[in-house]
């Protein structure tokens, strides 16, 4: 199979999942007929260099989920230990050979590696085996880009598969090799070359112009940002790894919201004991008893060695949690690696700038932690036990939750003319009233606020409110 066939083979995939890429529309004409049906059969390859066995069993599961995440179905599993990666085929020729056998009898179409390549390994190792090689940063934009549903999700996807496919040109025109020839030097490039330089061009120009479009949408997100915070609502950001539970809680939360029986089922979001259930961010208005209201988002979960330039694209859809007043963040707790997980996530935020946010850590799925394991609560602690399948916890979190929401409260004193009803509104639902007199002015209010409502009373009434 021709490197060409492989870029078909990408569009026919992207084609059938209704992720229209323009940019390799390009490439539709090339030749080949391969077809890419769900359950494609893959071979997994998996190089242990100086992990330990554990470490290097929970890799290998944690890759059999992204497979299936992706629905391809893993026809076998090949292993490799070196001491460190071989340069030019990453496992080593000898066990390519091996790996090019089991695929021949095995009816694999192409084959995953545990981790990333680089492009020359890709190329060479893709030489002798002949058939496509994905490495795990091409499973996860290939899992992103079945995934994303908003218009913002698949430019970001988009840009991000360009951006992974620009250093891997050169692999891709080699069977053209440096045919060609004549007079010059532009003219002594091969028909490969010519094409590759095409190509990068054509490439660049698009994630300009993706850019440049994602801009504009990041515009729109600002304003509607900005418009949320004037409302005086706090912002609570739920984070954490791949499958911890993020929606879960997002969903109990929504139930035990005095907003439950107006916004019924369909506010729900999506949960699925599924890597990247969720890639699109969700915002919902969480209004529970003695709580003071807020924002919930709900966003793409993180993994293990998160592709680089796919965390720089989903910058604006991650902006939810920059802006964030408390980050909750959600861990797996009967999952052994939840601590892996949570440095993950603190790694992360760092990048993201939004490490110095306050936070909880939530240790969600208590139900399935082993008897004997410690889920008690210790209140005032900024570590909870919950189970969002059960119910478990979750005064903990709320009273942990409402004593940073009300860590800048202000008392404020103000006038509301009887035209304001909407401020008093606001102020009934996010403040705490200490007293409450009808003026022939307007209405004299004395109430504890949060600082965001406080902020908003004194926007609204054209100055300041404290009393
Ligand atoms: N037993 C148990 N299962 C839970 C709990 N919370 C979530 N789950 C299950 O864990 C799986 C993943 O839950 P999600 O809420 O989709 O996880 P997520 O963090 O949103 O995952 P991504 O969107 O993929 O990042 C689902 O099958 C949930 O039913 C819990 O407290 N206990
Ligand atoms: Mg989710």
């Amino acid at each position: 199979m021709y490197i060409t066939d492989f870029i078909y083979y990408t569009i026919k995939s992207r084609i059938s999942h209704n992720n229209y890429c323009p940019f390799l529309c390009y490439y539709i004409r090339m030749n080949t007929d391969i077809s890419v049906e769900d359950q494609t059969p893959v071979i997994l390859v998996c190089l242990r260099t100086d992990e330990a066995e554990e470490e290097f069993e929970y890799a290998i599961n944690e890759l059999k989920s992204l497979c299936e995440a992706c629905d391809l179905e893993s026809k076998g599993i090949l292993t490799q230990a070196l001491p460190h990666p071989d340069n030019s085929t990453w496992i080593g020729s000898g066990k390519a050979q091996e790996l090019k056998y089991h695929i021949e009898v095995s009816g694999a179409e192409f084959v995953v590696c545990l981790k990333n390549l680089s492009p020359a390994q890709m190329k060479n190792l893709q030489k002798i085996i002949e058939v496509p090689v994905w490495d795990r940063t091409r499973l996860i934009l290939e899992i992103f880009s079945k995934r994303a549903r908003t218009r913002e999700a698949r430019l970001q996807v988009e840009t991000a598969y360009l951006q992974y496919m620009l250093p891997r040109l050169g692999g891709m025109w080699q069977h053209l090799g440096r045919q060609g020839g004549g007079g010059g030097s532009r003219a002594n490039k091969g028909i490969g070359e010519k094409q590759i330089e095409l190509d990068r061009r054509q490439i660049s120009h698009r994630i300009t112009e993706l850019k440049k479009e994602l801009a504009k949408i990041e515009q729109v997100r600002n304003v509607q940002r900005g418009g949320r915070s004037r409302d005086g609502y706090p912002s609570v950001a739920l984070v954490g790894y791949t499958n911890a539970g993020k929606s879960s809680l997002m969903n109990r939360l929504l139930d035990m919201s005095d907003t439950a029986s107006e916004t019924g089922d369909e506010k729900k979001v999506f949960e699925k004991d599924m890597l990247f259930a969720t890639l699109d961010t969700s915002i919902r208005k969480i209004a529970i008893r003695n709580v003071r209201p807020f924002l919930l988002s709900d966003t793409v979960g993180f993994i293990e060695n998160i592709p680089h330039d796919l965390i720089k694209a989903f910058r604006s859809t991650l902006a939810e949690v920059r802006y964030a007043d408390v980050l909750l963040i959600v861990m797996d707790s009967s999952d052994p690696h939840h601590q892996m997980h949570k440095k993950i996530t603190e790694d992360t935020l760092r990048d993201l700038n939004a490490l110095d946010i306050p936070k909880i850590y939530v240790y969600n799925k208590a139900d399935l932690r082993a008897t004997g394991q410690n889920t008690k609560n210790v209140p005032g602690s900024d570590h909870v036990y919950i189970s969002a399948l059960t119910g478990y916890g979750m005064d903990d979190l709320l009273a942990t939750l409402d004593n940073i929401l009300g860590s800048g409260d202000r008392t404020v004193d103000v006038l509301i003319p009887y035209s304001g009803g909407d401020l008093l509104n606001r102020i009934h639902n996010g403040g705490r009233i200490i007293s409450e007199e009808y003026e022939e002015a307007g209405i004299h209010v004395t109430a504890v606020c949060p600082a965001l409502l406080a902020g908003y009373i004194d926007s609204c009434l054209g100055g300041s409110s404290t009393g």
